[in-house]
């Protein structure tokens, strides 16, 4: 079979992606003819994600001449037509996250109109509101969650007879009737194949990292995530795919090394980067025995994301010496009370914190604290613990310590959302196949895009562009922040929390059916400047 993917990148943001690399590996391990349409570096004059972080002194700028085509929206929808019309594929195939579902929805939509091939999409929001986009017209056939499997027997389906009704994972309409096929247990991680790369321009696995450019190879040691938190992809997981069993799944550590040792004969990696949420969220017997392997059979300089009870006085010094040079640490937010009950991030405080970051410190491995900005319900006052907190974190060693800050998105499946939509804090779509997602671009980078009752989103830009300012000192917290003051307003003394207390015990999925025009009215409780 003809299988043409696509991977609807449209804000240049170049890496590779694991899940969709492991889709197309496995067609075509089983002989099935691939092609990818990879927008990544056709429809940006430099990588939108990079220089917007770069403009507020986020990340040290990296030169990135030649690395993008330039060609206009035209010019690529013509490019992509071409290839349907020429390739005539069996099947087509993307990946969506939801920045760029609206993207994918474009070009699928004329693909549709020139070639009469079936659409099968998959990926992170396929998996938390499948309900919801089975109803797009352009898409007929949506993987929720693992793909490495129903995809494949998909395709065995489609090749064979047509019947899809025994493909697990798999959403499709019969004659208007929304239909599911189930979800089988997760994976053994130790099951899926080795990544082919080949797939992809090089440019790909150029990473600027600390203001130089690495040949980076990304991999899996895990996948999932134990935590609750309500603005994460993960509480969806738990509570949606429940049947699939547990979400925090392990690959060992011989498994993981195994392919990395593949891949790097070809490519020379001069830095990993692990796609985990939780890489060091497993028993310490099989963190020492990857440790132990990477340093002597691997090498290469490596980068996590982590939680972080996870980092401690036994494992920083075996990451040092096993090749660990970066930790990334969701901190999220300095308001104690915010963590727990908005963000509902558990009991750690900022004395946790602060203790973690300075073992890092010690152990010279260098973090990055990911904060966000614009939780419903979040007061600039919040905001200024936040800064606070990351200022102190500086102030432990400036070479070792970096800082990200991005907006709160309302991204569907999360108790966000659920409270955007239940606030009217975002403009819910009607439209099939889109049914609650919000009708302002979804980002995380850019601007917010959910409304914030307890501050303006003038504020929050303003407060997003200079927060490197505060933290480094250019900028002086008003001293109304630093001092205590009876007039300051703090998310505790709001009556938006009783809404994340109905939360607790998780996200409630989107029912398109029961997505109507909300008559809630927004209100913005402080006034603009
Ligand atoms: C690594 C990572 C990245 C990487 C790679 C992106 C990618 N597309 O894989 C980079 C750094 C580039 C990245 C960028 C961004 N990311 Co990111 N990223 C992740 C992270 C931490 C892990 C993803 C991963 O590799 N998982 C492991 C693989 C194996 O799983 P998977 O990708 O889900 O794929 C499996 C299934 O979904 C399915 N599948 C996937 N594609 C397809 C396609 C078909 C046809 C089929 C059948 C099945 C299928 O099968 C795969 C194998 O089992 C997730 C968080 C998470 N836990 O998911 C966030 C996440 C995916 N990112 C997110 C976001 C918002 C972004 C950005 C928009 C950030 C930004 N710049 O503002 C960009 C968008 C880039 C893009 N166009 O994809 C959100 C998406 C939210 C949403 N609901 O859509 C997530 C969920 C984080 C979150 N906020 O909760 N990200
Ligand atoms: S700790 Fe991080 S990865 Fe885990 S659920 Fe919370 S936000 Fe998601």
């Amino acid at each position: 079979m003809k299988v043409l993917f696509l991977y609807p990148n449209h804000e240049g943001y170049f890496r590779c992606p694991v899940g969709l690399t492991l889709i197309m590996t496995v067609v075509e391990n089983d002989g099935h003819e691939v092609k990818l349409f990879d927008t990544t570096f056709m429809n940006s004059d430099n990588n939108q994600d990079n220089s917007k972080r770069e403009d507020v002194g986020l990340v040290k700028p990296v030169t990135l001449d030649n690395y993008f085509d330039k060609k206009s929206t035209n010019e690529i929808e013509s490019d992509w037509i071409k290839l349907v019309e020429e390739f005539k594929p069996d099947l087509i195939a993307t990946t969506i996250v939801e920045d760029a579902y609206t993207y994918a929805h474009r070009l699928l939509g004329l693909a549709k109109s020139v070639h009469d091939a079936p659409v099968v999409v998959g990926g992170s929001m396929p998996t938390v509101v499948p309900k919801v986009m089975i109803e797009n017209p352009n898409i007929d056939y949506l993987v929720e969650g693992e793909g490495e499997v129903a995809f494949k027997e998909l395709i065995d389906a489609l090749i064979k007879d047509g019947d899809v009704s025994q493909v697990p994972n798999l959403w499709y309409q019969d004659n208007g009737i929304t239909k599911n096929t189930g979800l089988v247990k997760y994976l053994d991680m130790d099951e899926i194949p080795f990544q082919k790369l080949d797939f992809w321009d090089d440019k790909h696995f150029t990473k600027p990292y600390d203001g130089k450019l690495h040949v980076t190879g990304f991999f899996e040691f895990s996948r999932g995530c134990m935590h609750r938190c309500h603005y994460c992809i993960n509480r969806a997981f738990q509570v949606f795919q429940e049947e699939a069993g547990k979400v925090r799944r392990n690959k060992s550590p011989r498994r993981c090394i195994d392919e990395v040792k593949h891949i790097n004969k070809k490519r020379n990696l001069t830095l990993v980067m692990f796609t985990d949420d939780n890489f060091l969220g497993r028993k310490p017997k099989e963190l020492e025995e990857f440790f132990k392997l990477w340093k002597e059979e691997v090498k290469i300089p490596y980068w996590i994301n982590t939680c972080i009870e996870t980092v401690n006085e036994h494992n920083l010094p075996l990451l040092k010496e096993s090749g660990c040079v970066g930790i990334a640490i969701g901190l999220e937010t300095g308001s104690d009370w915010v963590r727990r009950n908005l963000l509902f991030k558990g009991k750690m405080d900022n004395k946790f914190y602060m203790e973690k970051f300075a073992l890092m410190v010690k152990y010279e491995i260098r973090s990055t604290a990911n904060n966000i900005l614009g939780v419903p319900g979040e007061y600039e006052e919040d905001f200024f613990e936040t800064i606070k907190l990351n200022k102190e974190i500086r102030a432990l060693d400036p070479e070792l310590t970096s800082f990200d800050v991005s907006f709160m998105a309302a991204y569907m499946g999360t108790v966000i959302h659920n409270i955007s939509l239940d606030l009217n804090l975002i403009e819910a779509s009607t439209e099939p196949g889109f049914k609650g997602m919000s009708k302002g671009k979804i980002t995380m980078r850019h601007e917010p895009t959910i409304k914030n009752p307890c501050m303006s989103k003038e504020r929050t830009m303003e407060l997003h562009d200079d927060f490197v300012k505060y933290i480094n000192g250019e900028k002086d917290i008003p001293k109304k922040f630093l001092q205590d003051d009876t007039e300051r307003r703090f998310a505790d003394s709001d009556e938006i929390y009783s809404l994340y207390e109905k939360y607790k015990s998780g996200p409630i999925p989107i029912d398109p059916v029961l997505v109507i025009p909300s008559p809630v009215t927004f209100h913005q409780r402080v006034k603009k400047k």
